[in-house]
């Protein structure tokens, strides 16, 4: 239909087994996301794609370790082993992604001092990359959501698209999650109470 569209989340090869933030099972959905892209009229892709000395690096924080938290001047955040550092082959889409029809790949976490989880925001919640009007503006209103990782980049997309208007379905069943400290289950019920359709 013309004014839905798949959105198809930071299928990276450092978010698959072998990468530096694998997420389990994270290349186990291409096929099916694959499939996906062949069905709908309009697709749109994100990459997460950072600077070398990236903030949310547990690696440019002296005696921080992965997956620990620091306060930033937005608040809290999470701190990730190097991953999808600009050009580089981790940062690349999963080779098996069948990508070539995408409209748009958006890209994010660009800003050095900055993360960015979501699509449609930067992690202090008022920076916008612009895919809300760049969706707007074409009359697209309705959007699937699938990719990596279900409780990060795919929760907080769809919280915010549900918060700017938008029609939104997560296909859990091609999304994989990291769960750190029972982030998916906390994640996957702020989706649902905010009015997701999990599908
Ligand atoms: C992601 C952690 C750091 C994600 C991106 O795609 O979910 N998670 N950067
Ligand atoms: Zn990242």
């Amino acid at each position: 239909m013309a004014d839905e569209a798949l959105i198809v989340i930071d299928v990276q090869n450092d978010f698959c087994p072998g990468g530096s933030l694998a997420v389990a099972g994270g290349d186990q959905i291409v096929p099916l996301i694959n499939e996906m892209i062949g069905r709908f009229e309009h697709v749109i892709l994100t990459q997460d794609w950072h600077p070398a000395d990236h903030s949310s690096f547990a690696s440019r924080h002296p005696g921080k370790q992965p997956f620990e938290t620091i306060a930033m001047p937005y608040g809290e955040q999470t701190l990730w082993p190097d991953h999808c550092i600009q050009g580089s082959g981790g940062a690349a889409f999963h080779p098996a992604l069948k990508w070539a029809k995408a409209e748009l790949v958006l890209r994010k976490g660009y800003h050095r001092k900055i993360d960015s989880y979501s699509a449609f925001f930067e992690n202090d919640r008022t920076t916008p990359t612009g895919l809300a009007g760049y969706l707007r503006e074409r009359g697209i209103g309705r959007l699937t959501l699938a990719g990596l990782a279900t409780d990060f980049c795919v929760a907080y997309s769809a919280l915010d698209a549900v918060a700017q208007g938008f029609n939104v379905t997560v296909r859990l069943d091609a999304c994989r999650g990291i769960d750190l400290a029972g982030s998916l289950d906390r994640m996957i019920g702020q989706m649902k109470a905010a009015g997701v359709t999990l599908a």
